[in-house]
């Protein structure tokens, strides 16, 4: 699976993440980056939030540049270890663990993204801790999940036990359009098929494949630098300019795994 590892620099930590970030004095002087692994690079202007996982793990990592310090799962700093993402070749340095929990809150930079200013990182609890990085850059205009798990958290925030402030201001962005979903394909479909919320995963499932085909194959762009462009066409372009700008990686996961730990 060839995803594209966005960059999402720290800006500000949520108090917890503070505590714990300032406790570890290799982190002075480094920017920190948490690393969201995205197969759809083209919908990066849409972003307008990152999600992680109450409940996982995440450490900070050494990376190939010796200013830069990422923040993912440890079985994806172990992938990154064999592709020059980390400061020798095969080797994972790890300067301290955090919890997805403790991350809420904190406010990173969104490349590309219309929200210039930064977005918040929320919980969402369909985060697997074995797929990409464990970290979740949300689109949601185009992706169901995304849609579904930030309407939760608008709905009821104080049972998330966030800040209303961290998700009302954040709308989705159109990015693309579709002749069958229009400019907002993912809260379309979550219409269309009755999605009440993140835990309807069946529906959502269906909702992501459509979402996914409907986008690649007849999308056309609506926004950015690549506005009336397809899809298809677009999708390496906009990757291409943000690895070039230093915002993405590459980032690779070996396919039997995938399959294997995913189901
Ligand atoms: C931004 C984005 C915009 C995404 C979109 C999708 C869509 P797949 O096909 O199942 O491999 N993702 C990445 N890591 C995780 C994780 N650990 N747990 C849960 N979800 C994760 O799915 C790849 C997509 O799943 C990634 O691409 C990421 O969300 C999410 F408009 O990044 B995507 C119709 C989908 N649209």
């Amino acid at each position: 699976q060839e995803y594209t590892g966005i960059k999402l620099e720290v800006l500000q930590w949520s108090e917890q993440g503070s505590q714990i970030a300032s406790a570890i004095p290799e982190l002075v002087g480094k920017r920190v980056f948490l690393v969201a692994a995205t197969l759809r690079p083209e919908t990066m202007y849409g972003q307008t939030n990152c999600f992680v996982g109450t409940k996982l793990e995440y450490g900070f990592f050494l990376s190939d540049k010796a200013d830069e310090v990422y923040v993912v799962s440890e079985g994806s700093a172990r992938n990154m270890a064999f592709q020059k993402l980390s400061p020798e070749n095969g080797k994972v340095v790890k300067l301290g663990t955090i919890s997805g929990l403790a991350i809420i809150g904190s406010k990173v930079n969104a490349p590309l993204s219309e929200y210039k200013d930064g977005v918040y990182v929320l919980p969402m609890e369909n985060v697997l801790a074995t797929k990409g990085t464990g970290v979740v850059t949300s689109v949601p205009s185009d992706s169901p999940d995304d849609y579904a798990a930030l309407r939760d958290l608008k709905k009821k925030p104080e049972y998330y036990n966030i800040d209303p402030k961290w998700v009302e201001a954040f709308s989705p962005i159109a990015v693309l359009s579709t002749e069958a979903y229009g400019e907002m394909s993912a809260p379309t479909l979550c219409d269309k098929l009755k999605i009440n919320s993140q835990k309807d995963r069946v529906q959502l499932a269906e909702a992501k494949e459509a979402a996914y085909k409907e986008g690649f194959y007849n999308g056309t762009m609506s926004i950015g630098e690549f506005k009336g462009l397809p899809v298809q066409v677009a999708k390496q372009m906009v990757r291409a300019q943000l690895i070039d700008r230093d915002d993405a990686v590459r980032y690779a996961e070996p396919e039997g795994l995938v399959m294997s730990r995913s189901g």
